[in-house]
């Protein structure tokens, strides 16, 4: 297929309630979309940097700033066979991953509308019904997040996992487990601690916490095979992971026992999937993680979670948990079991909103081949 032309646009979209993590709180997010249009189909990306350079070194400005001068331009009015040529073919540019991803997945959705196929199909998932899971922020007070915690136990959601940091962990999990001493239960620290907290994390341990997301530096994963050591509670990495050649430094130096898999951290489906079959072939259980997506990064992240590896309730909740009206249609939605139904639909699986997405776009631009 020939890509005629991209479409790079950034939308607003404010959030239904704040977000906060260690590293700050976001209340509206700034969402770069890709668009190729392919002759007759047009595939869709999102890019899942943040506001501002604090998850990772990548922004909203940054995928911009590298999807217009380099990445789009060495696609538009190029010939194209799929998703995975399309990240061979990537220019041989350093890190970056979040914007290369969003190009690189909306090649893989055009490519299922061409084939007319579901794009679940096209990666090789088979998972038809998917186990959802939910991350909750920091909030303002433990009744605030009691609260926020008691609404997505009764919606059904199979496991919760909570942000914590130093001032805002003991504490909160000791409340939690006195509420719902059975329930799923993980927390992310988001590189809030280091080695000076290793007697601190071991009280984790009471907790019978599922995991401890990315405990320790963003860049680490011998540290956490230290920290590891000393745990019973298995520690999972999200920010470490950048590619399947870190999935198996951590697996191999028993950094963690669970991975947190995220297409843009890695760079798109096709690097995705290499960290779940590295992960895979060592028995080592996957996740899918979130990062606030609008719906078409939502379903993107649906279609990865059919894998087989994923064995593990993601961070893919319902779009009405985000968003006050979603720019997918149908949004989507969680069983009272706490699933989500898989798409047989070609593509993504959900339709694309355009007339909400026109009223949300702040700015646009076509690079033309
Ligand atoms: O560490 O998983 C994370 C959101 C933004 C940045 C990092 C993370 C998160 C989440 C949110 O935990 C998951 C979601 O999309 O609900
Ligand atoms: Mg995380």
């Amino acid at each position: 297929m020939r890509i005629e032309a991209i479409t790079l646009r950034e939308i607003r979209m404010p959030l239904v309630h704040f977000f906060e993590t260690s590293f700050g709180r976001t209340t509206e997010r700034r969402i770069l979309l890709v668009t190729v249009h392919c002759e007759g189909v047009d595939g869709w990306g999102e890019c899942t940097a943040g506001e501002h350079p604090f998850y990772s070194e990548e922004s909203t400005d940054t995928a911009w700033y590298v999807l217009r001068e380099y990445l789009a331009p060495a696609f538009a009015g190029k010939e194209i066979e799929s998703g995975r040529e399309a990240a061979f073919r990537m220019p041989a540019l350093r890190m970056h991953r979040m914007a290369k991803a969003a190009l690189e997945n909306a090649v893989w959705d055009a490519e299922a509308q061409v084939k007319q196929v579901p794009l679940w199909k096209v990666i090789g998932g088979t998972r038809k019904e998917l186990a959802a899971g939910v991350s909750i922020g920091i909030q303002d007070s433990h009744g605030q997040l009691l609260s926020k915690i008691a609404t997505e136990v009764a919606a059904g959601y199979q496991r919760i996992k909570v942000k914590v940091k130093p001032g805002w962990d003991l504490a909160v999990l000791e409340k939690i487990r006195a509420q719902w001493p059975g329930i799923l239960l993980s927390c992310d620290a988001n590189s809030a601690y280091t080695l000076d907290h290793v007697a601190h994390l071991r009280e984790f341990d009471r907790f019978r916490l599922l995991m401890i997301e990315q405990p320790l530096w963003s860049d680490e994963i011998y540290l956490h095979a230290l920290l590891q050591h000393e745990l019973t509670t298995n520690l999972c990495l999200d920010e470490s992971i950048l590619h399947a050649r870190h999935a198996l430094a951590a697996i191999e130096l028993k950094a963690c026992r669970i991975l947190n898999v995220k297409l843009g951290r890695v760079g798109g489906f096709t690097e995705a999937i290499r960290v779940h079959e590295v992960a895979l072939a060592a028995e080592v259980p996957v996740w899918c993680g979130g990062m606030l997506e609008s719906g078409i990064g939502r379903s993107h992240n649906l279609a990865m979670s059919t894998l087989i590896g994923f064995s593990l309730p993601g961070d893919v909740s319902a779009s009405a948990r985000y968003w006050k009206e979603d720019i997918i249609d149908p949004e989507v939605t969680v069983s009272a079991q706490g699933t989500i139904a898989v798409s047989n639909t070609v593509g993504r699986g959900y339709a694309i909103n355009e007339r909400l997405i026109e009223r949300l776009t702040v700015r646009k631009e076509i690079i033309r081949g």
